[in-house]
């Protein structure tokens, strides 16, 4: 990484100070501005630079996982599979991500607006906050980004050139690979479960082979599937929220991959969300929000998805020859309900994974690590291993999402 320097709250003004697009926002003079670093994701550097005229986000990857230290090395170019997959989703979906102002590839820095009074989607949860508008943002966003990369409705050239692209993200999708789909499932050196009290239950799930062998299927899946550009990582903490807005950040996971990774890992944060709630205090109906929350996302993003499959579909996939053309507008209705089926299906098997390696392996998520109690936490948890399980292998007989909720129901009451 010949020439790349780590930014600080110090040297940031000096190095960044005469780029018209952060004096145009932040206002000068830049020796003025007030830095803070905010940083407290798994990977990079984020900057709060607050001048005379207003604040801006200055972002910056490092060379290494911050979570882990410099003896995991991780390429700086994924701050250009970020920003390309930025620009991508706001012509997917205008105005689901933050506008961005500037970005430089050698020293890996993304400049974007920052949102205000946006707090995060998973911050709001602990909190115990019902952001009104999340659920059915986040399906629109889902169905739009997800159909609008796809062979569905991309030229195929343009489609094949954007995946060779990001195909390049090797690195990313190795962390996924690994952390997501196998990690949880046998006693990696990364992992790390915070409940003593779980010893039993993960003993039992690394023992159970329909877990491993259906984690397996679903890594070859994510590792094979290379259908529309994903987010990649979009969990709670990728979501920034207030009362009236929605908007996705961090995707530099992304990558073309199976639409039902992203609509897997985002039910699975809700049902996450809503297991921790009880050790957060008397939450009722919170957790009333969260699983209608789970509802509400599948319902939009169900009816987001026909829309654009009645109306965009002009991809090399389930062509209108074959269909609407001949009149056959039941062909196509058919073809469109097999296509949600499979990503309702594959993406509970990959809720289920996403459940076993947030409590099992690397990265955890806050819902659960900050119940101080590790007995109350350890209840929290087991309940939502037991659901990830039951999703992960029964995925293929569970058909609504009040079947998964009612399940979320009846192990809350356990
Ligand atoms: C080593 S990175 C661990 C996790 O942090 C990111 O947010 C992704 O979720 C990744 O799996
Ligand atoms: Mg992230």
């Amino acid at each position: 990484f010949a020439g790349f320097e780590p930014l600080n709250a110090k040297t940031l003004p000096q190095r960044l100070g005469q780029l018209p697009a952060l004096l145009d926002t932040a206002g000068g003079p830049a020796e003025n501005w007030q830095v803070r670093e905010v940083g407290d994701g798994n990977l990079n550097l984020v900057f709060i630079v607050e001048g005379s005229a207003g604040t801006v986000i200055v972002k910056q990857a490092l060379p290494y996982v911050r979570l882990v230290g410099d003896s995991w090395p991780l390429p700086l170019k994924r701050s250009f599979f970020e920003h390309k997959a930025l620009t991508r989703q706001e012509e997917r979906d205008p105005g689901s991500v933050p506008r961005i102002l500037h970005f430089d590839g050698e020293q890996a820095i993304i400049v974007m607006e920052f949102l205000t009074p946006h707090v995060i989607l998973r911050r709001a949860f602990i909190d115990g906050r019902q952001m009104p508008r999340a659920s059915r943002d986040l399906g629109l966003f889902l169905a739009r980004t997800l159909f609008r990369g796809s062979d569905l409705a991309m030229p195929p050239r343009e489609r094949k050139e954007e995946l060779a692209v990001f195909a390049d993200n090797v690195e990313l999708c190795d962390i996924t690979e690994n952390l997501v789909f196998s990690d949880p499932y046998f006693d990696a050196k990364l992992n790390r479960h915070t409940s003593p009290e779980l010893d039993g239950i993960v003993a039992q799930l690394r023992a159970d082979r329909d877990v491993k062998v259906e984690a397996q299927v679903m890594k070859h899946l994510f590792a094979n599937k290379n259908e529309t550009l994903l987010h990649g990582d979009l969990h709670t903490g990728s979501v920034m929220v207030t009362e009236t807005e929605t908007r996705v950040i961090d995707p530099e996971f992304a990558f073309y991959g199976p639409m039902a990774f992203d609509v897997g890992v985002l039910l699975s944060n809700f049902w996450m969300s809503y297991f921790s709630q009880s050790g957060h205090g008397e939450r009722g109906a919170m957790q009333a929000y969260l699983l209608n929350g789970v509802d509400e996302i599948w319902t939009t993003f169900r009816a987001e998805f026909s829309r654009l499959w009645r109306g965009e579909r002009n991809g090399i996939l389930y062509q209108r020859t074959l269909f609407e053309d001949q009149g056959d507008h039941l062909g196509s209705e058919q073809a469109l309900s097999r296509v949600l089926a499979e990503i309702w299906t594959d993406a509970l098997g990959f809720a289920g994974c996403e459940m076993h390696r947030r409590i099992l392996g690397l990265a955890h998520n806050a819902d659960f690590e900050t119940i101080d109690d590790s007995a109350v936490r350890a209840r929290c948890e087991t309940k939502a291993l037991k659901l990830g399980r039951q999703l992960l292998v029964g995925r293929r007989h569970i058909h609504s999402v009040s079947e998964v909720n009612d399940l979320a129901e009846q192990l809350e009451k356990e």
